[in-house]
């Protein structure tokens, strides 16, 4: 860490991801000399290769637009490299350092052959017309197509690239490259896409809390869910957590948080659809349209009293304060679906006051699970039904309960997530690693 610190001086994100994972998988790691004589860690921490590029775009006005286009190729060890591109003014080489390191672990765990990757762009898709949106799209894949494959690189959708996105990237691949094949997933479903891959990200991760609450004898039936966001992941998780009978009292935008204390219902899962569609990146007008939900302007959705809370938006986007706003009104889970989206101090307040805490990288992998499924749909020139994805992704979310329970269950019983899943996936890359030498 310490030389880590002084080479990546300003990457604060990746700084963060990569000091959780190492003081998680210490213990292991010092009981496994032959990781430290392969020098493990100092290999894993470096991605294999960064592509940096220049996009450049006209937008309605006619004005050339210059944005700064990346994929990280993180590690290749287990599967080709596999993950999300993200599209959002904040997105630099830090952010897309950890999302692609958290990637390695998060795609181990879900039992598939994936590598970790991630890509994106500084690009703001809020008040874009959709055919900006397109002229970006196909700039970018411009760049970008040389550098992936089915077998080499496959990119997904992440915050700011939805089915939308997907479609128009997609549609420059296969022109430049003159194949149609699964360079990309999240696909729409005339065209290769996997049935319940827009839904899996939200779905597993209600799977996965399912089983963490039948762990301590519980159930979702009643609970009230505190989500944050109101993109494709929280529309998943909210869609999912009301089905199995709970109450999502909380969605959230950068704006602020609705406060809807009666629960979800058809018409307002599919509003929220409609929000993300618009491109605002607000989420008041949802409180114009239900008038028994209320908007409070500035607040966040873990100041809404909950029995579960369910990150899913941004990275730290739950902080210690809001851990002991939660915790202060009787909050007892947690389960981060957005990537490292609890700080490490929110992580310390949960697990001191030994309320169950999961980590992204075990709750949100049923995303790329079903992308992984996709791809082998697409090797196959098959396409299973829903039911077929649906079964699957519950027989993955419950190995990776079951991986985190075997690698996380402390002394007296409490089960350390966050340690279960790092030392879980760790354990896979870094065994494929040694045995694939020096590289
Ligand atoms: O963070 C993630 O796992 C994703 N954005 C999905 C990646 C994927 O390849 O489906």
């Amino acid at each position: 860490m310490t030389r880590l610190r002084s080479k990546y001086s300003g990457e604060k994100e990746y700084l963060q991801a990569v000091q959780e994972v190492l003081e998680t998988i210490e213990d292991v790691y010092n009981r496994h000399p032959e990781f430290e004589e392969a020098r493990i860690i100092e290999r894993l921490v470096e991605p294999d290769r960064i592509f940096t590029f220049k996009v450049t775009w006209v937008d309605d006005n006619g004005d050339i637009q210059t944005n700064t286009g990346y994929r990280v190729q993180f590690n290749s060890a287990i599967g080709p490299y596999k993950g999300g591109l993200r599209f959002h003014p904040s997105v630099n080489l830090s952010i897309l350092k950890f999302l692609g390191f958290e990637q390695i672990f998060k795609n181990a765990l879900t039992t598939l052959p994936m590598g970790g990757g991630k890509g994106g762009s500084d690009f703001n898709p809020k008040g874009k017309s959709d055919s900006e949106i397109m002229r970006f799209c196909q700039a970018f894949m411009l760049e970008l197509w040389r550098n992936i494959g089915p077998d080499t690189d496959v990119p997904a959708g992440d915050v700011g690239v939805g089915g939308r996105e997907i479609g128009f990237l997609f549609g420059m691949y296969k022109k430049l490259a003159r194949e149609h094949t699964g360079v990309l997933t999240g696909k729409g479903i005339t065209w290769g896409g996997s049935l319940i891959r827009p839904e899996a990200t939200g779905y597993g991760a209600v799977y996965f809390v399912q089983h963490m609450l039948h762990l301590q004898g519980k159930d979702i039936r009643g609970m009230k869910v505190a989500v944050s966001g109101f993109g494709n992941v929280a529309w998943g998780a909210a869609k999912k957590a009301t089905q199995l009978g709970a109450h999502v009292i909380a969605i959230s935008g950068p704006d602020g948080v609705i406060y809807n204390p009666e629960g979800m219902n058809d018409e307002k899962i599919d509003y929220m659809l409609e929000l993300r569609r618009s491109n605002n990146d607000v989420v008041a007008p949802f409180a114009d349209r239900f008038h028994d939900a209320t908007f409070c302007p500035g607040k966040k959705a873990w100041s809404i009293k909950c029995d579960i809370a369910m990150p899913c938006a941004y990275q730290n986007e739950l902080n210690g304060d809001d851990a002991r706003e939660l915790l202060a009104n009787g909050t007892w889970c947690c389960a981060e679906v957005s990537n490292m989206g609890c700080t490490p101090d929110a992580i310390a307040e949960f697990q001191k006051a030994r309320i169950m805490f999961a980590p992204g990288k075990a709750v949100n992998a049923g995303g790329v699970a079903t992308s992984g499924l996709e791809m082998t749909q697409n090797a196959m020139h098959i396409s299973w039904s829903a039911e077929e994805v649906d079964k699957k992704l519950h027989g993955i979310m419950d190995n990776i309960h079951k991986a985190c329970v075997q690698y996380g269950t402390q002394p007296d019983g409490y089960v350390n997530y966050l340690k279960g899943a790092n030392v879980a996936g760790f354990m896979k890359v870094a065994t494929a690693m040694l045995e694939q030498g020096v590289i």
